[in-house]
């Protein structure tokens, strides 16, 4: 343990501390949250690289009375150290969560997890302010992949547009987003990081000259400087945006960053701080990723980087997944992939180092990939967009308008769905059911297991006349799912039938066909495929039942199990309908069985349910 009380830390020592205890203090913190991170995993890199800078921020704010915004909120981690939280529980149920979340603490001000709301919700805030004759600050703090985002970008065209107070935003630069940045935005900040005009801070002139009572010197020299600046260089976004930029300056430079908040905090108008970090910094493993290997860390042994909790003998969904499609793309010349920056969460690496020129990262920008995707397939190709179910959200629209009016044959791959553990309410795939299941044209497919999956990414016809869905659980498999037979048959749903029984199991997913398992001979079980378009010789059986219990575990009760009952009305189903499906209702983290346990969805507490009824 070093000198500082991390587990109850008050903002307020800051004031008293000089530049080398805060030095030292940030070092702390980094052990700290190495020591916390390697135990219970979480965002490494993101956090070590925002040491510095979160330390500058409390002792130039004060977290309660300002608004201090972290985009995603995943890089947090120090932030919630100096405002007094304990993070040894990070992740845990019923501990710290893993993003900034207003039910946690009164010094965040916003609930993220998902990506590029900041400016935004930054800029709203700042406007209240103005209305309200409050001069509180507002800090908004954001990476450079998440910059580049649309939303954020809408929401810097209108800085300073509207009546607003200003606003300070800091622009953390590491070049990276989980893997290495992309695009044209990111190419553009590095060259400002190193080009010779932006190189140097201007104050720090300024101040020389000021010393010696030369300013007007300084401001020749300045306009001179911007002269040439545009003589030689095009306008950078920077030059563009109603908002003074200052920088770019290392992030990593306490004192230095605190100098330059001092400054954005007297101007009266909205300032970009570009501070240039190191993700990962002080983990020489993590500093040297740029694969995004340490973005997001499971538990892991400190010295080796080994990851403690190891299982060979079993593989993620995701996993086969990026297998399959690798195959897909091997035996299908049409066929070409997006990913909106998930490359290494969706397993893809490997089918992206083989087929460079037919995958495409497009950063985070799940509205963009889908429109890409419209375009690729209006072109006649065989698009396949790898989605997790969380950020396909965004994308409801282009969904809709783009893809589904247009009849579009495009194969998307909706990751993480369903429950998905310690990342908690705003990661939870529970959603996209209710959001598909309303929109025309869409086929929605979900794998029972590994082999099923594998099958369906080979099997996708895209004929259709529209998007085919295929969900893919954050669950693990036995490793011998990773083989298909050669005359493996894809169902829509398998049955087996209980001799004079008329009541009926229906299932859904890993857990579904787990249930369906112990509940064969007992009777009548199906385990499904498919979710929508259910096909006509399953509403036969339906029909014949007097009872049908449906186990949903991967969606809320608006999603599969609302249809299935809207579809038995419709059908005249007289007999009665229960349903085991999640509640409309945030999900807060926990382990996913926690999770499952708190919903009562659990497979244990569902079969023994259904054995009570029988
Ligand atoms: C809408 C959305 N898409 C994708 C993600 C997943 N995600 C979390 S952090 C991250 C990278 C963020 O990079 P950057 O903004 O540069 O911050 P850094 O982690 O490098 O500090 C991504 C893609 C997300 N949280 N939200």
């Amino acid at each position: 343990m070093g000198k500082n009380n991390l587990k109850n830390f008050d903002y307020h020592i800051l004031q008293n501390m000089d530049s080398s205890q805060k030095n030292e203090l940030a070092e702390e913190i980094r052990q700290h949250i190495l020591d916390v991170v390697s135990f219970n995993g979480g965002h490494l890199s993101s956090n070590l690289g925002v040491v510095d800078l979160s330390v500058a921020l409390c002792s130039q704010f004060d977290p309660y009375r300002d608004d201090i915004l972290f985009d995603v909120g995943h890089q947090a981690y120090t932030y919630k150290i100096l405002t007094g939280r304990d993070i040894s529980t990070i992740r845990q149920k019923d501990g710290i969560s893993g993003f900034q979340d207003i039910q946690e603490s009164d010094a965040d001000k916003i609930s993220a997890g998902h990506s590029s709301t900041s400016i935004a919700i930054g800029l709203g805030m700042a406007t209240a302010k103005k209305l309200q004759n409050d001069n509180s600050k507002t800090v908004i703090v954001i990476g450079d992949a998440a910059f580049q985002n649309g939303l954020a970008l809408e929401a810097l065209n209108s800085i300073n547009e509207t009546e607003q107070k200003p606003v300070i935003i800091i622009l953390n630069d590491n070049g990276m987003a989980i893997s290495k940045g992309r695009g044209y935005i990111s190419k553009g900040l590095k060259e400002i990081r190193t080009s010779v005009f932006y190189q140097r801070s201007a104050g720090r002139f300024k101040n020389a000259f000021d010393r010696r009572g030369l300013t007007w010197i300084y401001n020749i020299g300045k306009h001179m400087k911007n002269a040439l600046k545009s003589l030689f260089f095009r306008p950078t976004l920077f030059d563009t945006l109603n908002c003074d930029y200052l920088g770019p300056i290392d992030g990593h430079n306490i004192s230095k960053v605190e100098t330059f908040l001092k400054r954005a905090k007297a101007i009266d108008k909205s300032v970009i701080i570009h501070i240039k970090t190191t993700k990962g910094k002080g983990y020489k493993l993590a500093e040297e990723d740029e694969d995004g290997y340490w973005h997001g860390a499971s538990p892991f042994e400190q010295d080796s980087g080994i990851p403690t909790k190891n299982h060979p003998e079993t593989v993620s969904l995701s996993h086969l997944a990026g297998d399959a499609l690798m195959q897909r793309l091997n035996e299908d010349p049409l066929s070409v992939v997006i990913s909106a920056a998930m490359v290494k969460g969706a397993h893809l690496e490997e089918v992206f180092c083989k087929y460079p020129k037919r995958c495409f990262d497009v950063g985070i920008s799940e509205e963009y990939a889908i429109d890409m995707v419209a375009g690729l397939a209006l072109k006649g190709l065989h698009p396949i967009l790898s989605l997790y179910s969380t950020f396909a959200q965004r994308g409801y629209d282009e969904f809709l308008h783009d893809l589904c009016r247009m009849e579009l044959n495009v194969l998307i791959i909706f990751d993480r769905v369903g429950l998905v553990g310690r990342d908690g309410a705003s990661h939870q795939g529970i959603f996209d059911i209710a959001m598909l299941g309303s929109m025309p044209n869409t086929t929605i497919y979900h794998p029972y297991d590994g082999k099923m999956l594998i099958k369906q990414i080979l099997d996708a016809s895209f004929d259709t006349g529209g998007p085919e869905i295929i969900r893919v659980e954050r669950s693990y498999v036995d490793i011998c799912e990773a083989k298909l037979t050669p005359r493996y048959i894809l169902r829509d749903f398998e049955f087996l039938p209980k001799a004079n029984s008329k009541k009926l199991f229906l299932g859904v997913g890993l857990l579904g066909k787990s249930a369906y398992d112990s509940l064969k001979g007992k009777l009548n079980c199906i385990i499904l495929n498919k979710l929508s378009k259910l096909p006509s010789d399953l509403d036969e059986i339906m029909l014949q039942q007097d009872e049908i219990i449906l186990y949903d575990s991967t969606s809320v009760e608006l999603g599969f199990a609302s249809y299935v009952s809207l579809h038995l009305a419709k059908l005249g189903f007289t007999g009665k309908f229960t349903s085991y499906a999640l509640p409309v209702k945030f999900i807060e983290k926990g382990s996913k069985q926690e999770e499952l346990m708190e919903t009562n969805l659990d497979v244990q507490s569902v079969v023994k349910k259904i054995m009570e009824i029988l």
